[in-house]
């Protein structure tokens, strides 16, 4: 009978989240690498965020060290070992090691990710014209003044014709400066917003938002909140579209497929999406997508936050790409 192993290695890269995480500043992105084998081998990616993951890295890293103790000690074909109860990055990062060794996790990627847009059209025009399939992008909104981010999405969707946009306000705004928003985009341009996340400070203003200015919404932190229940999915239809799911803050790979089951099934887009992961974490991210969001252009355009790859390139990145014998990455055990 094979044995079984693991290793988990730290890394630790500079990186520069102001534009995606605003106030929150974070200037390393920390993680672990789990390594998992019997027979063949499997790679994960444990990397709580700071400021939306409520375990710490030293408690996921203890956490993770049980769990695969644990399931050293049972025989290689025994039943899967459940990840109830643990963190959702522990989970996260654990299931797709043992989905990557079982051959569950396919290795045919969506590479194709809502770029995420900056302020310039001729940068975002350039990179639109390289993708694939439908043309969304994505803007962060609800950082600056409300108008500023209106008349840019305008000028967004007014420059190039075939764009649709997804919005994410990240329950920055109070109802009046969301319709502010969206009094500056011209109404022959909302319907190419596919949606916008989290407008309000509550999900009924978010919602109130919707049904006055048409403008669809996506739920992000609501799927996080600690009294979230799925059954008001249904009843926030039509104004809600889709949900974004970001596995590192929700869970194991079974779970995740679960929420986007359960939103398909009430007619919701399940957007898979980036905790800003490292490439290690993220090309499994795109991997995912391919396999359980077939039709539905992931949020994953985060690698360029940070000054290297880990392990694995994503194709055209020209990050340099570190390994482990790098001085960023630190084996644990
Ligand atoms: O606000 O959705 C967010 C990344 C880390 C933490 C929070 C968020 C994000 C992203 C990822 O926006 C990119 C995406 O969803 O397209
Ligand atoms: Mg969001």
């Amino acid at each position: 009978m094979a044995n079984k192993s693991f290793n988990l290695y730290r890394y630790s890269i500079p990186v520069d989240s102001q534009f995606i995480l605003g106030d929150r500043f974070l200037k390393r992105r920390e993680g672990l690498l789990v390594r998992v084998s019997c027979s063949r081998d499997g790679w994960g990616e444990i990397a709580p965020l700071p400021g939306f993951s409520e375990e710490t890295l030293e408690q996921a890293q203890e956490q993770a060290i049980k769990w695969l103790t644990n399931w050293q000690q049972a025989s290689c074909d025994a039943p899967r070992v459940p990840l109830d109860g643990t963190y959702p990055s522990v989970a996260f990062g654990i299931s797709c090691a043992m989905d990557e060794m079982k051959g569950y996790l396919k290795e045919a990627a969506n590479f194709n990710t809502a770029p995420l847009c900056y302020g310039d059209p001729d940068e975002l025009y350039a990179e639109l014209a390289a993708i694939e399939g439908e043309k969304v992008a994505k803007m962060k909104v609800g950082m600056y003044e409300a108008n500023r981010d209106g008349l840019i999405a305008d000028m967004f969707l007014e420059a190039i014709p075939d764009l649709q946009l997804r919005l994410d306000a990240n329950r920055r705004w109070a109802l009046e400066k969301a319709l502010q928003f969206a009094a500056k985009v011209k109404p022959e341009h909302r319907a190419r917003i596919q949606f916008l996340e989290e407008p309000c400070k509550s999900t009924a203003l978010s919602l109130q938002f919707a049904a006055q200015t048409g403008i669809p919404v996506a739920w992000d932190e609501t799927l996080r909140d600690p009294n979230f229940d799925i059954a008001t999915l249904a009843e926030n239809r039509p104004y809600l579209v889709a949900i974004v799911i970001k596995p590192t803050l929700i869970g194991s790979i079974e779970r995740c497929v679960a929420l986007i089951n359960q939103a398909r099934a009430l007619g919701l887009n399940a957007v898979l999406s980036s905790s800003i992961e490292s490439s290690l974490g993220l090309t499994q991210l795109a991997r995912l997508a391919q396999q359980y969001t077939p039709n539905v252009t992931p949020g994953l355009d985060t690698l360029d936050l940070m000054a290297y790859q880990v392990l694995r390139p994503w194709p055209g990145s020209t990050l340099p790409l570190i390994d482990l014998d790098s001085e960023f990455i630190t084996k644990i055990i």
